[in-house]
């Protein structure tokens, strides 16, 4: 009575997931390394605790473990992302037949996958490389899971990680098929990239309440809670208003109590390095990175702070009214966000010839995940159409909704850099869709500043556009060119 898949990785993630699959009818085998000393008991402690009396088989050998499971095998690995995925594969290798599919279900970078999806079809086997997101309480009860790698292994992992989903508003599963090699990593990537823009923005709304309309937490909760019935109904906006109305045991707001720096583990750096491999904006999220490196240096800021300090007036604005410019400058600003995030996608469709559905991907991201929210109806509703739009804000319906943001959204930045209070997010967003919408821009300077230099070149404007020409600026350069070619 042989098993319908096995798990490997019984720390946060793979316990969940592995109820997750038995509540929905699966036979589960699960494995986790005993280490000597270090990690002993995991297995046992979980089939005698949460998985009691389920239908999970518990091992501590692998050979046992891989051998309890029905053909094709399908073996989820949930451990750490990077050398411990590599390693575990070199042990499974032997133990496994002919197309047995392994797949990653953790947060690898998607380069690894493509090297492991090679690797594993080279000796007869399949392999998935698949982001989840949702953390604990999605690997419990429905999570976003985005499947890329060995195609062929679709139709035999489908059933169980399609059931193991979260579904959405409309009930279909949060997990589709991405597309070849790392593309199920290099997706859930820059999915957790537009979570840093969407969290870094939420504190900038946050920010100007608090600052320049001297709301307290609870009236900040109730805009939040008020959001979260239009256009910005999300999970992040959701526990926002939660976490804002939340006192700790000795009854004062917990947010108040917060040290104000922010950790990261990677996958928001990752997004923008590839980007930037891949020549394209994303701009948001680059500087949602880099406003957590800023925060943490706290003992700096708070140096400086001594040195400028900020010359804050406190006008008396019309509440109402700055709350929707604050609205605007937030929803606009994730619109652009989100406009960036998918023009990587599609860049690394192309580049890698991956065929990515953008439409499917946003459908994917509408529950489970920590970005979900029902503004991504919209997006893969843009994406659907039959004229596909050139760029998400060019989609008529982005046009339409940008274009009544623009006032409050613009008006917002302004007041807020004359107050001195810092919104990097919003204002990156709006420096983007001004650059964006400008037909020309001055990087004719740069272009003639790199060719008086280094003898760059540069294209004219004119009939003559296509060549490339470079010229005497100083009158004693010599005719010698450098080469020409973009990296
Ligand atoms: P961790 O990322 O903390 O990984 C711990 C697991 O990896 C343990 O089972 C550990 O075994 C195993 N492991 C390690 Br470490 N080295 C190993 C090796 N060389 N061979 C075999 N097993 C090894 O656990 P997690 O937080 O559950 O995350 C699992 C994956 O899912 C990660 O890639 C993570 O990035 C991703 N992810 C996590 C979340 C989240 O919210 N936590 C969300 C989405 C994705 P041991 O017990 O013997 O040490």
């Amino acid at each position: 009575n042989k098993t319908d898949i096995g798990l490997i990785g019984l720390a946060v993630m793979g316990e969940n997931l592995a109820l997750n699959m038995e509540s929905k009818g699966w036979h589960v085998s699960v494995y986790n390394r005993t280490v000597p000393g270090v990690e002993e008991g995991v297995v046992e402690r979980f089939i005698n605790g949460r998985a009691k009396g389920k239908n999970i088989e518990g091992f501590t050998d692998i050979k046992a473990f891989v051998e309890s499971i029905a053909l094709p095998r399908k073996i989820m690995m949930m451990v750490r992302a990077g050398k411990p995925v590599d390693e575990l594969m070199e042990q499974l290798f032997p133990l496994l037949s002919p197309g047995d599919i392994l797949i990653d279900g953790g947060n690898s970078n998607y380069e690894d996958t493509n090297r492991r999806v090679k690797l594993a079809e080279s000796k007869g086997f399949l392999f998935v490389g698949s982001g989840v997101s949702g953390g604990e309480e999605g690997a419990l009860n429905g999570a976003s899971i985005m499947p890329g790698g060995s195609e062929k292994a679709w139709q035999e992992v489908k059933p169980i990680l399609q059931s193991i989903a979260a579904k959405a508003l409309d009930g279909s599963p949060c997990c589709e098929w991405v597309g070849p090699a790392g593309s199920g990593h290099f997706v859930k990537m820059i999915h957790n990239g537009i979570e840093y823009g969407d969290m870094q923005l939420i504190a900038e709304a946050y920010w100007v309440m608090k600052n320049l309309l001297d709301l307290n937490n609870e009236e900040m909760a109730d805009v939040f809670e008020y959001w979260n019935e239009g256009k910005l109904r999300s999970y992040l906006i959701e526990i926002t208003s939660n976490i804002l109305r939340h006192k700790d045991k000795a009854g004062g707001y917990l947010i108040d109590k917060i040290l104000d720096t922010a950790g990261q583990k990677g996958t928001g750096k990752w997004s923008v390095i590839n980007a930037m491999e891949l020549g394209m904006p994303l701009g948001l999220i680059a500087t949602a990175v880099f406003e957590r490196s800023l925060s943490a240096q706290k003992d700096l800021r708070h140096l400086a702070s001594k040195q400028f300090p900020h010359s804050h007036i406190m006008p008396v604005y019309n509440k109402v009214e700055f709350v929707k410019e604050i609205f605007s400058a937030l929803y606009a600003s994730k619109l652009v966000s989100y406009a960036q995030g998918f023009a990587v996608l599609q860049r690394a469709s192309d580049t890698f010839d991956w065929q990515l559905n953008l439409a499917s991907i946003a459908r994917m991201w509408r529950g489970g995940c920590i970005i979900r929210s029902i503004f991504l109806n919209d997006i893969a509703a843009a994406f659907e159409a039959a004229n596909k739009p050139e760029h998400l804000l060019l989609a008529p319906y982005f046009q339409q909704e940008i274009k009544t943001l623009i006032p409050g959204w613009k008006n917002l930045v302004a007041e807020a850099m004359k107050e001195e209070l810092p919104v990097p997010a919003f204002s990156s967003a709006l420096n983007y869709f001004y650059s964006l919408t400008s037909a020309d821009l001055p990087a004719n300077l740069v272009q003639a500043q790199r060719d008086y230099f280094g003898a760059h070149t540069f294209e004219r404007k004119d009939e003559l556009r296509g060549q490339f020409f470079h010229e005497n600026w100083t009158g004693h350069g010599g005719d010698t060119k450098s080469g020409t070619y973009n990296v």
